[in-house]
C-alpha cells in the first residue's frame, strides 16, 4: 500500500480527516499552539477521554515519543491522535523521539482503521525545534514507516512553514 503525501497550509482544526494528530505535552490536559486549539475547538469530550487516559493508564503522564487517541469531539474528524513531540536540545540528539512522534502515530491511526490522518509539524512551536529539521525528519519518517493510511496530510500553520516542507517533498 503506498501512502500519499499531501500538504495544505492552514489550521489543522479545520481539516476533515479520519484522524487529527496533536502536538501535545506529557500531561494531556492541553496546553497552547495546536494542543490549545484542538481543546477549544473539539470540545471538552476530548479533554475528559485525556483524564480517563491519565487515570487509567499514564498516571505520570503520557511519555515524549509515545502516542495515544482519543475521540474528536465537535471536530470534523473521528479520531484525535495526542503525541507528546520532544523539547529541542542544541547539546543532545533527540531526533530519535521525534522520529517515534510520527512512527507510534501512524501505529495508532492503523489500530483505528484511520485511512486519512492530518499532522501539524510537532515539536516546531513551543518545544522549538528548527523548521527544516523538522519538516526533514517528518517527511523521511512516513516515507518510510509501513502503515495503511492513505493520505498523510501535513498542516503547516504559515507560509514559511509551508514552504520548507515543500522544499523537503521535492
Ligand atoms: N494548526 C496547525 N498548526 C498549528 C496550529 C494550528 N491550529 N497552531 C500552531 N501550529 P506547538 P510543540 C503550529 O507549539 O512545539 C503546547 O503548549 C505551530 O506554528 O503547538 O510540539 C503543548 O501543550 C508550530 O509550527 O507544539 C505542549 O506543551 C507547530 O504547530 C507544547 O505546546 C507546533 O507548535 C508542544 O510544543
Amino acid at each position: 500500500m503506498t501512502t500519499t503525501l499531501t500538504l495544505v497550509q492552514g489550521d489543522i482544526t479545520r481539516q476533515r480527516a479520519d484522524a487529527i494528530v496533536n502536538a501535545a505535552n506529557s500531561s494531556l490536559l492541553g496546553g497552547g499552539g495546536v494542543d490549545g486549539a484542538i481543546h477549544r475547538r473539539g470540545g471538552p469530550a476530548i479533554l475528559a477521554e485525556c483524564r480517563a487516559l491519565r487515570a487509567s493508564c499514564y498516571s505520570s503522564g503520557l511519555p515524549t515519543g509515545q502516542a495515544v487517541a482519543t475521540t474528536a469531539g465537535e471536530l470534523d474528524a473521528l479520531w484525535v491522535i495526542h503525541t507528546v513531540g520532544p523539547v529541542h536540545s542544541t547539546t543532545e540528539d533527540r531526533s530519535g523521539l521525534l522520529v517515534s512522534c510520527y512512527r507510534e502515530s501512524l501505529r495508532v491511526a492503523d489500530g483505528l482503521g484511520a485511512r486519512t490522518v492530518a499532522f501539524p509539524a510537532i515539536s516546531t512551536g513551543v518545544y522549538r525545534w528548527p523548521m527544516e529539521d523538522a519538516a526533514r525528519i517528518a517527511v523521511e519518517t512516513v516515507r518510510t514507516t509501513e502503515t495503511a493510511v492513505e493520505e498523510v496530510r501535513f498542516v503547516l500553520f504559515d507560509e514559511q512553514a509551508y514552504a520548507v516542507f515543500t522544499g523537503q517533498l521535492r
